[in-house]
């Protein structure tokens, strides 16, 4: 798949269904961790700096956000779990509305679920992957900030997350840093076998 940088737009910041975009194209959906890198994936697969905004700090993306990719697919980003200063609230908010999203959203073809190459998967990383098998949304497993490892190291990391998530079968697991920046197609060619 190749994509104009150029033609990219943001559809809208949606909070609950009635906002969805009314579209045929097929959604991919970012799932993750609070600053694991979910808006800072999309930026570097489109080639844009600051499409979907990004942050030091956990807890930036607060919306569900459709971005027209080229009219090829829809990439949705989604607020992160996990960070420990969103409030009681705040949390039952997010969940309900991504759980919303999750269940409800007929054009949802693949969610991309990042985790941090570096670490164990936390306790919310596995809820989140059972989560989605339970419902039977195809997943593609990216493990972000693959820069931060050594290169003899990646495969062991990449190894233990896969025995972690109990992967299945049919589910694929990448490394991939956007630093590097080197993967893209070759993500872009996985994503287009989901759409
Ligand atoms: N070194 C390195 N840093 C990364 C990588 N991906 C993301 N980051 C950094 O991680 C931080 C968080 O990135 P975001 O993309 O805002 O994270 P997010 O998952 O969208 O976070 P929320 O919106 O809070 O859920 C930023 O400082 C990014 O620059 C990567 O592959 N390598
Ligand atoms: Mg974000």
């Amino acid at each position: 798949m190749n994509i104009n940088p150029n033609n990219i737009e943001l559809i809208i910041s949606a909070v609950q269904e009635a906002q969805y975009p009314e579209t045929n194209l097929s959604e991919v959906a970012l799932s993750g961790r609070s600053n694991v890198g979910k808006s800072t994936f999309i930026n570097s697969m489109i080639g844009r700096k600051n499409m979907a905004r990004t942050s030091q700090q956990p807890g930036k993306t607060q919306t569900l956000n459709f971005f027209n990719i080229d009219e090829q697919l829809i990439f949705v980003d989604v607020p992160g779990y996990g960070y420990a200063k969103v409030s009681k609230a705040q949390r039952e908010k997010f969940g309900k509305m991504i759980e919303e999203y999750l269940t409800q959203r007929e054009n949802l073809r693949l969610v991309i679920q990042l985790v941090d190459l570096r670490h164990n998967p936390t306790e919310d990383d596995v809820l989140m992957y059972n989560y989605l098998k339970h419902f039977d949304i195809p997943t593609l497993v990216i493990c972000t900030k693959e820069d931060k490892i050594a290169k003899g190291k990646v495969q062991k990391h990449l190894k233990n997350i896969k025995d972690k998530l109990e992967l299945e079968p049919e589910d694929s697991i990448i490394s991939y840093s956007s630093i590097k920046n080197n993967k893209q197609q070759q993500i872009w060619d996985l994503i287009s076998t989901y759409l």
